[in-house]
Order: C-alpha cells, then structure tokens, then sequence
C-alpha cells in the first residue's frame, strides 16, 4: 500500500469527556474511533477506567480519575484549542460531574452532547444513584442534545415503562422538557419489533427513525458510537435531525460489520460505514 498527502483542508476539532473501556469497544475508544471515521480531529479527557473482569462474569472494575487531574486534562484542552463541540460519555461519580460542569461553564459552546450513561456494572448501587441525580442537576441543563438509551429513558421520564413506539415518544418529549435539548431517545434491542427505532424530538420536529434490527442482542460501543457520531455531524455543521440520521446509518453500518469477541458483547466497527461521496454538481 502507498500513502499520499490527499487534502489540505482543516478538520473540525472534536472533545469526548468519557471513560476508557480496555477492550476497546465502548467508552473513549469508541468515540476517538467514530470521530476519525468521520473526518473530525479528536481530543480526549479520561474520566474513568473500566477493565471488565472475565473472572467474574466481565462485571465491570471501575476506577475513577482523580478530579484534578480530570481539571487538568479540560485544562489543557481548552487552552489548546478553541472548541465549539463536545461530546459527554460516562461520568461515573458526583465529583467528575461537578468537575466537568465547572469546566464546561469556563466557555460557550454551540454542541454539548450528553450520552446520559447512567449505571456501570459493578458500581455500588448507592453511588450510582447520587450519580444519576448530579447528572440530572447538573449535566442536563447543559446539554444540546441528549442520546438516552431504555434504561436511562426510563429515568429521565419518570415512566414506569417503556414498551411500545408510542411510548418511547411520549419518553422523547419528556426528557425535552425536562431539557430543552434535542432527544434521541433509543428502543435498540429493547422493543418487540423487527427494526430498531430511535425517536428524535428538538420541541418542533418529531421523527422515528427505524432500521431493521440486525440480531437480538445488543452490541458494545453501539450508543457510544452514536452519541459520537451526532457529535461529529454537528460539528461539521449538520443539523441535529441530520446528525441523527446520519448517526443512525453509521452505527447500523457498524453493528453488522461487528467484531465478535470473547467478552459477552461483539464490538462495533465503526470502519463498516464508508462515507458517501457528495453528489457532484451537476
Ligand atoms: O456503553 C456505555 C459505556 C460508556 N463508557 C464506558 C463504558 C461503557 C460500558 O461498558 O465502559 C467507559
């Protein structure tokens, strides 16, 4: 194979405040891949470390970043370069929520992604409830845009369930109240049915968007590589509901060029989706 310089143009710049997932399928790994995939320059400031533990049922190890040296990493970032698009992954703890919502109201940005990653596997449940209400105080009044899966849907709501299309909606339209960002809310494997349905709602525009399931179990770094995928679109200038279409298309690309493993969960691809050349101008 031979290399060559092929354009000069600038990428947009790309932030993911997330955790790292050592086997490569989910968290900043996932994100860092979706954002060159699709032609952003990505940066990274690690919140945490999940090393799943194959003795014991690949239930997760989670091991904050100290809160300074989270600081310091947004620190550093943010001096560096002048950045408009953020995407935020897995948090994990009150004192990594209040860190980055400091961070995050140092500047003005045009796109805060907000991936609500509620509960980790092996977290003490306690803790994770004090998380899930920083989060709620603190993370969403600052997000754009929110890609909440099932789980978090349900929390987000209030529902007490979440079953049906109808339901999923009436989900997306809470969450956007409680907000005042745009919702993604995801049914994935979650739903009977045999596509996979997203709803989108920014206030004015409601959409499904479906794509035919592709298996029944859900695949690591699926909603990761979503949530990244918006964040890249966006940052390129799409609007949310073109993110979210296009964020779609790349993910279900991804999940049927999946790499199996020996974890529970096969891994995204995210190189199964080649982008489309524009239509030439006719
Ligand atoms: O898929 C949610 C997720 C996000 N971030 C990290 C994770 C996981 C799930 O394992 O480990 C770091």
């Amino acid at each position: 194979m031979s290399i060559t310089a092929e354009t000069t143009e600038r990428p947009a710049v790309t932030l993911t405040i997330a955790g790292s997932e050592a086997t490569g399928g989910a968290g900043a790994q996932a994100d860092l891949k979706t954002f060159q995939q699709l032609g952003v320059f990505g940066i990274t400031a690690l919140t945490c470390i999940v090393a799943f533990d194959p003795k014991d049922n690949w239930n997760h190890r989670f091991t904050p970043v100290e809160p300074q040296v989270i600081a310091d990493q947004l620190e550093a970032i943010q001096a560096a370069y002048d950045l408009d698009t953020v995407k935020l992954g897995m948090l994990g703890s009150p004192a990594t929520i209040d860190t980055v919502a400091t961070a995050l109201k140092s500047q003005e940005w045009k796109n805060v992604v907000l991936d609500p990653v509620l509960i980790c596997k092996g977290q003490e449940p306690g803790h994770a409830l004090d998380t899930d209400e920083a989060l709620k105080a603190k993370m969403l009044p600052l997000a754009t845009f929110v890609t909440p899966n099932h789980f978090e849907s349900l929390s987000l709501s209030g529902m007490d369930k979440i079953e049906s299309e109808e339901d999923l909606i009436e989900a997306a339209k809470a969450i956007h109240a409680a907000s005042g960002a745009a919702v993604l809310a995801k049914g994935g494997v979650r739903l009977e049915g045999a596509d996979a349905i997203d709803v989108y709602y920014d206030g004015e525009t409601l959409e499904v968007l479906r794509a035919p399931k592709v298996g029944e179990v859900a695949v690591s770094g699926a909603g990761c590589s979503l949530a990244a995928a918006i964040t890249a679109e966006l940052a390129k200038g799409a609007s949310p509901l073109d993110a979210a279409r296009t964020a779609k298309e790349f993910v279900t690309a991804g999940i049927q060029a999946r790499v199996a493993s020996n974890a529970p969960f096969d891994a995204v691809w995210q190189g199964g989706a080649v982008q489309k050349a524009p239509a030439a101008a006719s």
